[in-house]
């Protein structure tokens, strides 16, 4: 084993956390103190990436090694969906597991629950959970905070389940449930509009996808999303000190994805409304979280990842304003699109590692994926694991801790279509797909073109020249490897 591995290792996960969101990325109009914190204290990373635009297949890979196109079930899913992580899958999870490590999830799981072999019951211990998954602990919500059954899940059971109010959730198009509020129904009971979807149950004043009846003892409150699950991560560091045990913590926050829905001191606190407002919040979850650490007195021996699943979105579906309120803010930065995107807007995330005495500080322009960290840890950590597993994950550790400046020759992503992405050195090329080029809900450039796109990164991070005509080789070469690898068993070598 490496002398250079950390005791205990957390990745703190966000949900749609833009390029430009931080201040310790450029943002001058969003605070973020105690990330700036973590970044003064370790390496940013100015090329790092997601696998996907969206949410569910940058988790899975994340979580496997694996690119998203390698699981046909790795999109977006609904709250009710079984697991897309097989009992065969190893993960990231599993191998710090096997290594001595206690592990956890906690937080936004959205890779489905239950073995698929009958729709999930709520009111019954769920067969295959995070903890089917190499995690020893875990207290998550099952989708997004936009999706029904809004409810914690600890272990395999629904948080205060009150067998007199059994839970059901539907995500037929039309509601089952004729007593329980709607949209269409009770317009009256909501507090935060729909501009597009989410407009089926309403759960606290909000419309969600998918109805949900029954359980309201367990029904979370939008405004303590964000502290429940600190307390959690909070309670697990401190369990694991308590036993002596090192960790590994997938700790998925919730902020800044839709509904944005802060606790009530963190309203107001930026002048960019609730989306502004959340990423705030989400950053003093984040400081608490290390202040805990601190307090402890591990937050030397523990490596801190923070990263975000998919780039920005403003309007992601319900009229909070985020839109009209961005002002000269840019949630992308410099980067083209946004969340959904093939451009770098899409997939481009803020990537920050932390760890003193074994990360070195500054910046980093090492091309790394989140993909990657799975192979990192297990090599670093002295574990073999079979040759079908992590398939596309690279052993990038010396790029993670800053002693290599390269990192990936070359990386793919994928857009919320599945159009393909790849980037080698300073080239991204865009393979040509179907579809519009603009997402007009969301107000988001998709990147889709039936051409082939080819921008030099090193001079135009905002993809505004297309160079596709003057280098035919690099387009058919690149084009080609993305054929090869959708081919390939595995891209690890
Ligand atoms: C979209 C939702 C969006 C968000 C996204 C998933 C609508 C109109 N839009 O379908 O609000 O939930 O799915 O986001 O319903 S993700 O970050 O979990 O991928
Ligand atoms: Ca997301």
């Amino acid at each position: 084993m490496s002398q250079k591995v950390p005791r205990n290792v957390v990745i703190v996960y966000a949900d749609d956390l833009g390029f430009g969101d931080l201040s310790c990325y450029g943002s001058h109009q969003i605070s973020t103190p105690y990330i700036d914190r973590l970044c003064e204290n370790g390496l940013k990373f100015t090329n790092a990436y997601s696998t996907c635009a969206v949410c569910t297949p940058s988790r899975y890979s994340i979580l496997t090694g694996c690119y998203p196109f390698r699981n046909k079930e790795a999109h977006i899913l609904p709250g009710d969906a079984s697991c897309i992580i097989g009992p065969k899958t190893d993960t990231i999870a599993k191998a710090f597991k096997r290594v001595g490590y206690h592990t956890g999830a906690i937080g936004k799981w959205h890779l489905g629950l239950s073995d698929g072999s009958s729709p999930i019951d709520w009111n019954k211990e769920i067969n295959y959970t995070p903890l089917d998954c190499g995690f020893d602990e875990s207290f998550i919500f099952p989708a997004t905070a936009d999706r029904v059954p809004c409810v914690y899940l600890e272990g395999r059971s629904v948080v205060n389940l009150d067998p007199d109010d059994p839970i059901e959730v539907s995500y037929a198009k039309e509601c089952p449930f004729e007593d329980i509020s709607t949209c269409h129904k009770n317009p009256e009971l909501l507090k935060m509009h729909s501009s597009k979807g989410h407009d089926m149950s309403i759960i606290n004043g909000i419309g969600r996808i998918g109805y949900m009846r029954g359980g309201e003892k367990a029904v979370w409150k939008d405004e303590e999303l964000g502290e429940t699950f600190l307390n959690r991560a909070c309670k697990f560091v401190n369990d694991c000190h308590e036993n002596d045990q090192p960790f590994f913590l997938y700790y998925a926050l919730h902020q800044p994805h839709v509904p944005r829905v802060p606790a009530p001191r963190f309203l107001g606190a930026t002048k960019l409304g609730v989306r502004g407002d959340v990423i705030v919040e989400m950053d003093w979850c984040v400081g608490e979280f290390m202040k805990e650490l601190e307090r402890l007195g591990i937050l030397d021996e523990t490596m801190i990842i923070f990263s975000s699943d998919n780039g920005p979105v403003l309007d992601d579906g319900y009229r909070d304003r985020a839109y009209e309120l961005t002002g000269t803010h840019r949630p992308s930065g410099p980067l083209r699109g946004g969340k959904y995107s093939k451009f770098d807007g899409g997939t481009r995330i803020p990537f920050i590692v932390s760890c003193p005495g074994i990360v070195h500080k500054g910046v980093s322009q090492a091309l790394v994926s989140q993909v990657d960290l799975f192979t990192s840890f297990a090599s670093a950590l002295g574990y073999e694991f079979a040759e079908d597993a992590a398939a596309d994950s690279q052993d990038v550790y010396e790029a993670l801790i800053g002693e290599d400046p390269v990192g990936r020759k070359e990386l793919m992503v994928e857009d919320v279509g599945c159009g393909k992405m790849l980037r080698r050195g300073n080239w991204a090329y865009l393979s040509p797909s179907e579809g519009s080029p603009f997402m007009a809900d969301v107000s988001i450039e998709t990147g889709v073109s039936k051409d082939p796109q080819l921008y030099n990164m090193e001079y135009d991070i905002g993809q505004q020249q297309n160079i596709a005509y003057a280098y035919p080789k690099v387009v058919c070469e690149m084009e080609a490897r993305i054929q090869e690898i959708m081919k390939s068993e595995r891209t690890r070598t």
